[in-house]
């Protein structure tokens, strides 16, 4: 669809870190306005920050059946669901007539299954905004799985033939050192060609996965960015083609 974002708000910037699920309210509400103000038609995908993360890495959900069990995947799931109610209802009162798409309900072996897909296409077209997330997800193949936000996103956005994905975060992109040095900008077009420094310190892989979904995105065609959406003003200038400080992500290294 021709216009189309899907903009994928990170758990970092809609949580408040830490053991006790907590939303971060005045990000949330910011941001929602800032995506009222750009005017143009999207889908929201949204992270698991202290909701997901913190019951993943206590059950195992990450490690497969193996490791984790249906009762610790089941409670992972409810406190993504508890934030998703919380996220669609702070889109509701910006004003979006939202419908909530959950992986959970879907078999993810191997890719996005078509009629997961159809669900977006079906609702945009009756004039919804869809909102999904990261997720616990059924695999006829493993049992269920973690998907992450960045997937869904970057999958959704070819998929649905997005013409811009933004990834929203908590900082200004991707950078050569991890940690960034001091002063260090970020990098300002990414490709496969240029290497990063990254860690892996949440139950989906961090910056490296992030990265990977964003450069496969832009494979797919979709005009990808990293931003940082806890910073005023930032995601609504990407929404609208303005210039911002960011890491572009890009096939051919211009
Ligand atoms: O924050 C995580 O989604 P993400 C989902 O987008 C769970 O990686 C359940 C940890």
């Amino acid at each position: 669809m021709k216009g189309l974002a899907v903009i994928k708000l990170g758990g970092s910037v809609i949580t408040v870190k830490g053991g006790v699920p907590r939303p971060n309210l005045v990000n949330l509400r910011r941001l929602l306005k800032e995506i009222a103000q750009a005017n143009r038609p999207f889908v929201l995908v949204h992270g698991g920050g202290s909701y997901g993360h913190y019951a993943a890495l206590k059950y195992r959900v990450g490690e497969g059946k193996g490791a984790s069990s249906p009762a610790g995947a089941s409670r992972t799931i409810f406190n993504m669901v508890r934030l998703n109610a919380i996220v669609t209802r702070e889109m509701i009162s910006a004003g979006f007539p939202t419908l909530a798409i959950p992986p959970h309900a879907f078999d993810f072996v191997r890719d996005l299954p078509d009629i997961f897909v159809e669900q977006f296409q079906k609702s945009i077209s009756a004039g919804f905004v869809p909102v999904t997330y990261g997720d616990v997800v059924l695999d006829q193949d493993s049992g269920y799985r973690i998907v992450s936000g960045d997937y869904l996103a970057s999958r959704l956005a070819v998929r649905l033939g997005a013409s811009l994905l933004v990834f929203g975060t908590d900082v200004d992109g991707v950078y050569r050192s991890y940690p960034p040095r001091q002063r260090e900008r970020p990098i300002a077009y990414l490709t496969r060609k240029v290497s990063f420094g990254a860690t892996s310190s949440d139950a989906t892989g961090g910056i490296a996965y992030k990265a990977e979904q964003a450069l496969l995105a832009a494979e797919g065609g979709v005009t990808t960015l990293i931003v940082n959406a806890s910073k005023p003003g930032v995601l609504r200038r990407a929404l609208q083609g303005r210039s911002v400080r960011c890491t572009r992500v890009s096939t051919d290294g211009v």
